[in-house]
């Protein structure tokens, strides 16, 4: 052992500036300060890392010296964007890390432009994990996370022509300075081959999966800092590599091109994060995803299992759950089972007990599309063994449902985990709920709408497995980090408690009649909005004023989501500006932002009319005074922090009962926005929390969709509607795409479509009332104000600390590990 190695560096000024300075010279071999930020920000990582890693041993020691039960908390996506910023604020770092800089003439503000965002995730899904793996830490819970080690994570967009562009993100080839890879913990995941029986010598019968392609799983640990409490938790990524004897087998039979082949293949595995987010169409490479991912983890917890308790498994669930960040990874139900009997000889019945008392699965959408089904040849191809035991817990379950609904074979149709048809599907979401202990939602109408509806049954059949956990936001990134200047305000007044408590928050309720506390709250806000029209002038080229209301919809573009309709309020602003009725308008800069699936023509079209709509107005010298637009590209976890401090109005106006529960809405509340939106997600917690006056509400609620879609017919609202009248013929006279005749026509037949699932046409009178709403308000700056300090007040229940804290004492049942505080 060397000597020392357990204290890990000392963390005080001038280690810290040593450090960097030998990592600058030496690790990195660099000798001109200046030649490049690059290399500054990854000796600083580096730095940096070398603390995380002593404390990430410390705490790995703790969970494994006290046998700690522990969460595996399994997920596709983990959307990390930048870790530098928030490395330094958990370990309270700041200071030294500016004195140290300032030998390098440089700050930490400019050297982190140099990080590329971790964007291993879609959107709210994967942005939700690395919430959560933050407050994981922060309330020293033993969580590891487990995901994938994409090479390309999600795509960057570029606009041409007012089209979405997409190249790939290629974020590791400037190296990944804050992970470790610990190839002796690589394990072996199958793929393809047979299954046949054989008889031990006790005269069991087994059954036995041979003859597979076997693919490495090679982890990358990344550390997860919590906020000054010295605990590190980690982040297993795997990458898949080709197994050296499978090479050689190839090698050795004189084909060397098919063992490259093979290797190419192998290592496809993670190279690429489906850019989906609500919709998978059965690509055979993402079943694979989902296994790899799945069974690389299982066997890590099970390794681990044995080296510390044996063979035996009989309190295995004791000491683990797993948490199934979506169905993605809900094939690890039939891999725990396949380990535990096919490698550790356990019996059907004690196997099955063990897994269902250790998968929980969290549900995060009610859209049926993006409810995973996997053709049962595909399975049989890929994973004949897993397709077994899938049918044997099909069977088993459906002898329950039989006796619960005797004769109705309706119902045992209904309810298998395998969906007949031409071509058989598993049913990814049942395979889930039937092997879980666990089954929640994300907000509370989202959970009770699953209750209701598409999991009607299994709530019948087991009512106590159901629960609702409401989604948060780590308060470190989304207010203490990306808000400096509003940090230090509020810690002023209330001290600075409520970064780690963040219930404390509502503390600033006594300052709602503060003239003084008003102004250096308009002051703050007002730094933010320059620092989001510095970003817009240089991403877009267009001129935003921080005079103006900022009007903010950021997220991925989908229908259900309603940016049209936020445009189409954008074009009667328009409208009435061009007719000189400009009484009670307030000045506006429109931002919307978002990534389109590649595939999702819909989604595509609608980041072209919002470009080209912004074109015609902001060309417009009669608008300019009161109306900019700007779509922002490449919207991230990073552009966020920018924006999000910077917005006055959150634009929340999803269809109601379509969104699960959104974290965009609980960013912006944090940091002061007002929302506009419907009763939909957790739109209605934080109107509650924040109360009706203080919330800009409109559209129909979800328990009367149905029936307004029974007799829809938006052609009539819009002859009754002069204003949607006076929108619809901006449109359809091509006012907005005078040189591509029919441009928009498919988006102009869907608003008028009686099917339109989306009711854009319903919701645009209440939209418009509402927002007339948000300019009255906002022209009454006291008032305005007041509501914005408020709805930070209000914004304690939406901390992910809450939310885990929640899934740990219901679903995990965790112990926080011993922490020393560094504050
Ligand atoms: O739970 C996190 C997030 C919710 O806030 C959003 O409302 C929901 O749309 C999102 N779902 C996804 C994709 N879902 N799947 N599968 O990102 O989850």
């Amino acid at each position: 052992v060397v000597k020392g190695w357990q204290e890990g560096p000392v963390i005080d000024e001038s280690t810290l500036k040593d450090d960097l300075t030998r990592h600058f010279y030496y690790t990195l071999g660099r000798d001109k300060v200046g030649e490049s930020q690059h290399y500054l920000y990854h000796a600083l990582a580096l730095t940096i890392r070398d603390r995380l890693v002593a404390r990430c041993r410390e705490t790995n020691q703790q969970i494994k010296q006290e046998k700690r039960r522990k969460t595996a908390y399994l997920s596709l996506e983990f959307l990390m964007g930048r870790a530098l910023g928030n490395a330094v604020l958990n370990l309270d770092l700041d200071e030294q890390v500016s004195s140290a800089l300032q030998e390098y003439c440089t700050t930490i503000e400019t050297i982190e432009d140099a990080e590329h965002d971790a964007g291993l995730g879609n959107g709210g899904l994967g942005r939700l994990a690395a919430c959560f793996l933050d407050s994981c830490a922060s309330l020293a819970l033993p969580v590891i996370g487990y995901g994938l080690r994409y090479e390309y994570g999600m795509f960057n967009q570029s606009i041409k022509d007012g089209n979405q562009i997409e190249q790939p993100d290629n974020w590791l080839r400037e190296g990944h300075p804050w992970e470790l890879s610990a190839p002796e913990h690589a394990k072996r995941v199958k793929f393809g081959g047979y299954v046949q029986s054989y008889t031990d010598k006790f005269g069991r019968e087994h059954r036995q999966w041979m003859g597979s392609q076997d693919v490495l799983a090679v982890p990358y640990d990344v550390p997860v800092p919590g906020y000054k409490n010295n605990i590190v938790n980690t982040l297993r990524l795997w990458k898949s590599e080709a197994t050296d004897e499978f090479n050689l087998t190839e090698f050795n039979a004189g084909s060397y091109s098919e063992a490259v082949a093979q290797k190419n293949l192998a290592e496809q595995i993670t190279m690429v994060l489906y850019p989906n987010d609500s919709s998978e169409n059965g690509k055979e490479l993402r079943l694979r995803q989902q296994y790899f991912l799945s069974s690389a983890s299982i066997q890590d917890v099970v390794d681990q299992w044995l080296s510390q308790h044996g063979e035996s498994f009989s309190d295995f669930a004791d000491f683990h759950a797993f948490q199934l960040n979506d169905t993605h990874p809900s094939i690890a139900v039939a891999e725990l089972m396949r380990i535990l009997i096919d490698d550790y000889e356990l019996d059907w019945n004690d196997a099955w007990q063990i897994t269902t008392k250790t998968m929980a699965y969290t549900n995060h959408t009610l859209l049926p599309e993006a409810l995973e089904k996997w053709s049962v040849s595909l399975f049989s191809k890929l994973l004949p063994r897993i397709l077994e035991i899938v049918y044997e817990i099909n069977a088993r379950f459906l002898a329950q449902v039989a006796q619960q609904w005797p004769g109705d074979v309706e119902k045992q149709r209904a309810l298998s985990l395998i969906e007949e048809g031409d071509e058989p599907q598993i049913r990814m979401a049942y395979l889930a709920i039937v092997g879980s202990y666990s089954v929640n939602g994300v907000a509370a109408l989202h959970t009770e709408l699953l209750k209701a509806g598409l999991f009607k049954e299994f709530y019948a059949l087991w009512p106590d497995k159901f629960n609702n956990k409401t989604n948060g936001v780590t308060p470190r990134r989304w207010l203490a980090h990306c808000n400096p200047v509003l940090s230090e305000l509020i810690g002023e007044k209330i001290g600075h408690d409520w970064v780690k408590n963040f219930s404390k928050i509502s503390d600033l309720r006594r300052f709602y009649d503060d003239k003084s506390f008003h102004e250096q709250w308009q002051n703050a806000k007002r730094e933010n909005k320059q620092r989001l029209v510095d970003l817009v002038k240089a991403r877009c080229d267009i001129d935003f004023d921080v005079s103006m209301m900022f009007d903010v919809q950021v997220k991925r573009i989908h229908e259900y989501k309603r940016q049209l309709l936020n445009i189409l309020h954008v074009i009667h602003l328009y409208d009435r500006i061009r007719r000189g009725d400009t009484q009670g308008l307030v000045p506006r800069c429109v931002l919307l932002g978002g990534k389109a699936a590649p595939g999702y023509y819909m989604a595509k079209k609608i980041i072209k009319l919002i470009n080209n709509v912004a074109e015609v107005i902001n060309k417009d010298p009669q608008a300019a005074p009161y109306l900019r637009v700007a779509f922002l590209p490449n919207y991230n976890v990073t552009a966020m922090e920018v924006i999000c401090p910077a917005t006055d109005l959150s634009e929340q106006v999803s269809t109601a009962g379509k969104e699960a529960s959104g974290t965009g809405n609980m960013k912006f509340m944090m940091n002061g926005a007002l929302t506009i939106g419907t009763l939909d997600g957790a739109n209605i917690e934080i109107r509650d929390a924040v109360g009706a006056d203080n919330f800009f509400l409109f559209g129909a609620q979800a328990h009367e969709i149905d029936d307004i879609k029974s007799r829809y017919n938006p052609e009539h609202l819009i002859s009754q509607n002069s204003d949607l009248k006076n929108v619809m013929q901006l449109l359809e006279s091509g006012h907005f795409n005078l040189f591509e005749p029919c441009l928009f026509d498919d988006i102009t037949n869907a608003i008028k479509s009686p099917h339109d699932p989306w009711l854009v046409a319903h919701d645009f009178e209440s939209y418009v009332a509402a927002q007339k709403e948000v300019d009255k308000a906002y022209a009454d700056r006291t008032y305005w104000t007041q509501m914005s300090i408020l709805n930070t007040a209000a914004s304690g229940l939406f901390s992910s600390d809450r939310t885990i804290s929640q899934y740990s004492e219901d679903i995990w049942h965790l112990e926080p590990l011993n922490i020393s505080e560094t504050d």
